[in-house]
């Protein structure tokens, strides 16, 4: 049975036993923080987090990304694609953001399930990046740990190609929880850190802060809300800050964790597709 929760370190408290069905029914409540403290009184059904499989923190609701929002996303694709390096530069600096489509809800990988690498590409890297959680009104509700998976030489080759780049079977990861009640000013002391490790060897890890993305989260929900409406709500992408090396590509097998301080951490098994 698939049920909500509100989580602790080490339990999940079962929303479901509390008459909350949807998480939808949540994204669009007024006072979410004090609801779900009310509700958190009125239920008793509790299971180990070692006793429940997470599954991803959406239902109906699509997740959009935006792109080349951190200075070293810029950097990283200027140097990947020789011949379109400019139109990185221009959109890092243009009032209008990349923005882009990345995945419907039932195609989101859960935590500790296997994200994909193509098997056409030789050179995939994960995408550590904080997640924005969106009401049907364009309001931030919460925050989540997102994995945009890319194919660096696939996109590199052409800019056109970008949708085969990013979306493919199990390119995106989107767990453990959603963080609520927390605003924007605090979330941009958070660190997102990954790691990823081969065996028992840790083969690339890196950190970035969540104040060094360019655009205000309220600006990048703006333009993913123009002319275009979200009846479930919607989740976001913010954008990459951490880039692995050139010679840095996931294999098959390969763990990535990515952890965001404010949130929990968010680690999948790497498998081709
Ligand atoms: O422009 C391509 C994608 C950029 C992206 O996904 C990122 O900066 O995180
Ligand atoms: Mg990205």
């Amino acid at each position: 049975m698939r049920v909500g929760g509100i989580f602790d370190e080490t339990s999940v408290l079962d929303l479901s036993a509390a008459g909350v069905e949807r998480l939808e029914t949540l994204l669009e409540s007024e006072n979410l923080a004090s609801q779900l403290t009310r509700l958190a009184h009125q239920t008793h059904a509790r299971h180990g987090l070692r006793n429940v499989k997470l599954l991803p923190p959406v239902e109906r609701q699509e997740v959009w990304a935006a792109g080349v929002t951190y200075q070293r996303s810029k950097t990283a694709r200027m140097e990947e694609s020789k011949d379109s390096a400019s139109v990185y530069d221009k959109v890092y600096e243009a009032p209008r953001p990349e923005l882009f489509f990345k995945a419907i809800a039932e195609k989101v990988v859960a935590p500790n399930e296997a994200i994909g690498i193509r098997k056409d590409a030789v050179w995939s890297v994960p995408e550590p990046e904080l997640a924005l959680v969106f009401n049907s009104k364009s309001r931030i509700v919460g925050y989540t740990i997102g994995n945009d998976m890319s194919s660096r030489d696939i996109e590199g080759e052409n800019p056109l190609y970008l949708p085969q780049a990013k979306v493919y079977s199990k390119s995106c990861a989107l767990g453990p929880c959603i963080k609520i009640d927390v605003l924007e000013a605090e979330a941009r002391t958070w660190t997102i850190h990954l790691r990823v490790q081969r065996g028992t060897k840790v083969v690339f890890q890196g950190e970035t802060s969540v104040g060094q993305i360019k655009r205000r989260f309220d600006e990048l929900g703006s333009y993913l809300f123009r002319s275009q409406q979200f009846p479930h709500g919607v989740v976001l992408l913010t954008g990459t800050g951490i880039v692995p090396p050139d010679n840095f590509a996931l294999q098959a097998a390969d763990v990535v964790r990515i952890s965001v301080t404010g949130i929990g951490v968010l680690e999948n098994s790497v498998l081709p597709v």
